[in-house]
């Protein structure tokens, strides 16, 4: 066991304690007998200085230009390439993913960095004609001010910077409030934006819980928006505040994703796309596969080999190279799937697999559960319709690709999707007719990369994407410029054409 990492909010450029003096701790969730790290137990004081740094630093940093600030961007990529290993090592250790994933986490937030440095050069604005004579019209891009940015434990380096970076290139300063879980993570990732040279208060970290820090970033009169990554119970709180104090908000939420399965795939290609699609960090992702939609001719060959293959899965640490499988968060968590499973019980579901705790005397210390399989779960259950984030996938029977595209549209989200069949036809309707913001042929439902839009509709999102050059959008405003060079007063809206 190693001595415990002391995180500190980083504001206006200098590394400070809460006001309060007050820490809480974070512990290894492979072995919660060991803290990781303490981290400063912030409130409205903290949140104070650290709207105000962010209001001063955005006079200077909204005018130093995008090309500069995106150069800044590409460091922060350099720095990152720099550090993978050491970061994804200390990831590992903090949240529990595997070593591959912890490595995928911050390569993403490496792609995520030089993808941005790119649009520092483009930030495309438009050109259009104006309906009059002698008069230029067009639309530019312009900072939306100081950004409120709150993120989960799942992508502790990835989702930060899909935020932060891209804001950063837009010409907003941000205020990042990281998972209580995550905090060693956010602190070195936050070293890494300050050692790229960005000027004081540009980026700053407030460490706290989400009742005392995050309620207060969102209400606070000086931000301008919110940028949030979690429970969609949490988020409509989150948009309620920010609907009554005015401020932009982006939210991405909860997900039931399912993947089809029909009689005509490729059964071993989309056996390996449920496995890791629905146990794969542990089932800790947005995206991951919480739905298996089965076509009746390959449900039972399909069933008995995923039950197969969920069984061989090896849980442990992360940090150990043999692991597949991590362990949940915490401890709420663990109880939080524990919990459905019981539900499951309760209605009367088929336990196919799994459906325990691990309780081994190697893992017994961690938050480990058993990766577990339920059995033609009703559209109608709560298994069937609510977020467990956990390694649960249940598994549902149909005659038809028609009904299959309604059952995978049965539910309250709408992020992620997929479809395995070989039939062209069917690949394409499902593109047209599924509801959700993202859907993969012939892939798993995770992986979604940095540079193409990322959210999705219904419960999921309020209409906003994040990543890729749909960002851009969230972070800047339009403002729309005429440019009048014909010397004379031409009044628009006076109709005298006849
Ligand atoms: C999330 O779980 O919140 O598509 C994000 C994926 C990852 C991102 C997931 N690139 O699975």
């Amino acid at each position: 066991m190693s001595t415990p990492i002391h995180c500190l909010n980083y504001i206006d450029g200098q590394w400070q304690p809460a006001q309060s003096g007050e820490t809480l701790e974070d512990l290894n969730p492979a072995d919660r007998r060991e803290v990781v790290a303490t981290f400063p137990r912030s409130g409205a004081a903290d949140v104070e200085a650290a709207v105000t740094a962010a209001r001063k630093a955005y006079r200077g940093w909204r005018l130093v230009s995008a090309p500069a600030r995106a150069e800044i961007v590409f460091r922060i990529g350099e720095i990152l390439r720099g550090r993978k290993e050491a970061l994804a090592q200390l990831m590992s250790r903090e949240m529990g993913k595997t070593i591959v994933e912890a490595r995928g986490d911050v390569q993403e937030a490496i792609d995520c960095a030089f993808y941005y440095a790119g649009e520092g050069r483009r930030l495309f604005g438009q050109t259009t004609p104006s309906e009059m004579d002698n008069k230029f019209a067009m639309s530019v891009r312009s900072p939306v001010g100081v950004c409120s940015l709150i993120t989960p434990w799942n992508f502790p380096v990835a989702i930060p910077c899909w935020k932060a970076l891209p804001a950063l290139v837009c010409g907003n300063t941000v205020i990042l409030k990281p998972a209580e879980d995550t905090p060693a993570c956010a602190t070195a990732l936050i070293d890494v934006f300050r050692e790229a040279g960005l000027p004081a208060g540009v980026a700053n970290l407030v460490h706290g819980t989400g009742e005392e820090t995050g309620r207060a970033l969102v209400a606070h009169p000086g931000v301008d928006l919110v940028s949030f990554t979690g429970s969609s119970v949490v988020g409509a709180e989150v948009a309620s505040v920010c609907g009554r104090t005015h401020k932009r908000v982006c939210l991405e939420m909860g997900g039931k994703n399912a993947q089809i399965v029909m009689e005509d795939a490729d059964l071993e290609l989309a056996l390996k796309g449920a496995l890791w699609g629905a146990f794969g960090t542990t089932g800790q992702r947005c995206t991951a596969t919480s739905r298996l939609i089965l076509h009746r001719d390959i449900k039972q060959v399909f069933t008995e080999k995923l039950i197969e293959q969920a069984r061989q899965l090896r849980l442990g640490p992360g940090i150990d190279p043999n692991t597949e499988v991590g362990p949940l968060i915490n401890e709420s968590q663990l109880s939080r799937v524990h919990e459905y499973i019981e539900i499951a019980r309760q209605e009367g579901l088929k336990i196919l697999l799994g459906g325990e705790p691990v309780r081994s005397e190697e893992l017994v210390h961690g938050h480990f559960f058993e990766p577990t399989i339920l059995d033609e779960v009703p559209p109608a259950s709560r298994l069937a319709r609510e977020e467990v984030f956990g390694p649960v996938v249940v598994l549902m029977t149909v005659d038809s690709f028609e009904q299959a595209v309604e059952l995978l549209n049965d539910t309250p989200y709408g992020l992620s999707s997929s479809v395995y069949t070989r039939d062209v036809n069917r690949a394409f309707r499902a593109i047209r007719d599924i509801e959700a913001g993202i859907t993969y042929i012939n892939g798993p439902t995770t992986g979604a990369e940095v540079h193409l839009p990322f959210g999705g509709v219904k419960q999921t999102g309020n209409g906003h994407r994040e990543a890729g050059a749909a960002v851009l959008d969230v972070f800047s405003e339009w403002k729309t410029v005429y440019v009048d060079f014909s010397g004379q007063l031409q009044r628009a809206q006076i109709d005298n054409r006849s």
